[in-house]
């Protein structure tokens, strides 16, 4: 009798431990969702400006970004610190492949200020590691372009 209770008893600490295997395993997979690739849309700023933009009022912040300039981004000591987005308030830094696209596109891009764009990558902690970064504005001008070619072809 006395054996028989004990393998109950380990039966029982053998399935609430199954049980809580369970739950941390169904938290693993939560976390791994928040941290996969996914896009991001803010203002790309470079660091020595934008982490002072990235103070929590998400509305104070993304008006500061908003006006913030190209050419101060491309100025040699903004540039040199590095880029990242303000994104709800917030400043995220991007890794070093991220600084490099950004440089990249801020030498290409016509906008003047206002450079909000979607920014396609990972979250390490409060930075992003980035795939690649695109306007934001982008889709609405394709969308604008196939009007007008619709109404080319119609008349
Ligand atoms: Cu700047």
């Amino acid at each position: 009798m006395k054996r028989l209770i004990l393998v109950f008893l380990a039966c029982v600490v053998a399935s609430s431990m199954l049980v809580a295997q369970e739950k941390t395993e169904t938290k693993k997979e939560a976390k791994k969702e928040m941290s996969g690739s996914h896009v991001m849309t803010g203002w790309l700023v470079d660091q020595m400006c934008g982490k002072k933009m990235g103070n929590g009022d998400a509305e104070k912040s993304n008006a500061k970004a908003a006006k913030h300039t190209k050419d101060c981004a491309m100025e040699e000591s903004c540039a040199e610190s590095g880029y990242g987005l303000v994104h709800d308030g917030k400043w995220h830094k991007f890794d070093e492949a991220g600084d490099k696209m950004a440089a990249d596109w801020l030498g290409k891009t016509d906008m003047k200020n206002n450079l909000m764009v979607n920014v396609k990558g990972t979250m390490d902690g409060d930075n992003i590691k980035v795939e690649s970064i695109t306007p934001a504005s982008e889709n609405k001008m394709e969308k604008k372009e196939g009007k007008t070619m619709e109404k080319k072809t119609k008349s």
